[in-house]
């Protein structure tokens, strides 16, 4: 490796530990506030906000919930979960593929943390960025959709290594792709045999359940 490419490793290598280091502050208030998180990581369109939006029908009855949302540029996602009633905080990272701990900690004093029992953090659409970049979160879940193809799972390795919840999601369009669902199930877990895998479709409502269950809730 040449002198500047060390460099720019050891830069990222600061990067990464630097905001590790504000995740755990981040943690520490929500653990304060006996807050449970969960940081939901994915590509665009695998239908993360999709699933939160049937998460939160589903749950707002039971617990106290906060969503914060982030992308690019958009305030789409916040208002799609606000249609259910529950409070959502949108960030735009303008540049940036992936939340950091400190864009996570500058919105914390517009949530009413006093009054939370769960918060949810979709992440920017991306299966890379978010990989190396926690947030304070206390579980992952990476969703990923069968229309992604069958090799999203082996082609983005650290993101299953560093998730607790593995959604397969769009399994409503199982029929019309040439996609092996069970195999990505199997792919998913041989890189992390730790990982809670759960197939859905947060169209039709399958799996919504199983999924609820594997976080614990
Ligand atoms: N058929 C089908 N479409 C879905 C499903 N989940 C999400 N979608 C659609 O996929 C698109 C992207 O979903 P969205 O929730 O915005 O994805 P995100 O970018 O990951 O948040 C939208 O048009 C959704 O209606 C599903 O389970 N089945
Ligand atoms: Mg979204």
């Amino acid at each position: 490796m040449s002198g500047q490419a060390f460099r720019i490793f050891d830069v990222e290598q600061d990067l990464i530990k630097a905001n590790e280091k504000l995740a755990k502050e981040v943690q520490k208030v929500f653990h304060e506030k006996g807050i449970k998180t969960f940081d939901i990581v994915g590509a665009i369109g695998a239908g993360k906000t999709a699933i939160l939006e049937a998460l939160v029908e589903r749950l707002k009855g039971k617990y106290r919930l906060a969503l914060v949302t982030a992308d690019v540029t958009t305030e789409i996602d916040a208002d799609r979960i606000r249609r259910h009633g529950v409070e959502c905080i949108q960030i735009n990272t303008g540049r940036e593929c992936a939340l950091t701990a400190s864009l996570l900690k500058n919105v914390l004093d517009k949530l009413p943390l006093n009054d939370v029992d769960i918060l949810f953090v979709e992440n920017v659409g991306n299966l890379i960025c978010p990989a190396d970049f926690v947030v304070g979160c206390d579980k992952r879940i990476v969703v990923v959709s069968i229309t992604e193809g069958g090799h999203v799972i082996i082609k983005h390795p650290l993101l299953f290594k560093m998730s607790d919840v593995a959604v397969i999601n769009k399994i409503d369009l199982r029929s019309i792709m040439d996609v092996d669902p069970e195999k990505m199930v199997e792919d998913a877990l041989t890189i992390n045999p730790s990982l809670k895998v759960v197939l859905t479709s947060a169209k039709t409502g399958e799996g919504i359940d199983e999924l609820i269950k594997a976080l614990g809730l």
